[in-house]
């Protein structure tokens, strides 16, 4: 099933996600559900509260050397928490939950993340490039951080004044 995408401003966008404690079937057909949503989204990442739920679930599906995302290219995370980090770096960020703006924002170039599988296994993994980035993104919303929130003042001042503009098109167009 496709799920819906919660969109900026929605209050749900700010909430802190719960530790998930059972690795059971319900957690694995919303994790499949998850994984069509943000494949027909074109999306490269997706955490659940994207979908409204407050879990501590992440997806990523970064493409290949061919620019192609395939079942193989996914990551499923569940409780992640990064352990270790070194290095800055910046990169232009998107969400599937703020469409059509992108920003540049500053992340750490390399982190080491410990985490779960479905099926409630611990593993690690050292990230960087763009899985590190994309990794620092999906899990500040897992604290109910939007990469929006690390912009500066001003840049923050102007995002908001095009998002409602464009909001305000999107309506007038609908009529
Ligand atoms: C997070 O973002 C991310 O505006 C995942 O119209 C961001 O999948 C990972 C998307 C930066 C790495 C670097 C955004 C799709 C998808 C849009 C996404 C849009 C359609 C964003
Ligand atoms: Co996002």
């Amino acid at each position: 099933m496709k799920l819906t995408i919660v969109e900026y401003p929605d209050k749900r966008l700010k909430e802190k996600s719960k530790e998930v404690e059972k690795f059971d079937k319900e957690l694995h057909v919303l994790l499949d559900a998850m994984y069509k949503t943000m494949i027909e989204s074109n999306g490269i990442g997706l955490a659940a509260i994207q979908v409204g739920h407050a879990k501590q679930i992440l997806l990523l599906s970064i493409p290949d050397e061919e620019d192609q995302q395939s079942i193989d290219t996914l990551i499923e995370m569940i409780n992640p928490v990064i352990i270790q980090t070194s290095g800055e770096t910046t990169y232009q960020e998107g969400c599937l939950s703020v469409p059509g703006f992108y920003e540049d924002i500053n992340r750490y170039e390399c982190i080491t993340v410990n985490y779960q599988d479905r099926d409630g296994n611990t593993k690690i993994v050292e990230a960087d490039g763009l899985l590190s980035i994309a990794l620092q993104h999906e899990i500040d919303h897992l604290k109910g951080i939007l990469f929006i929130d690390k912009l500066s003042y001003s840049r923050r001042k102007k995002f908001e004044k095009e998002y409602k503009r464009v909001q305000k098109e999107k309506k007038l167009s609908k009529i």
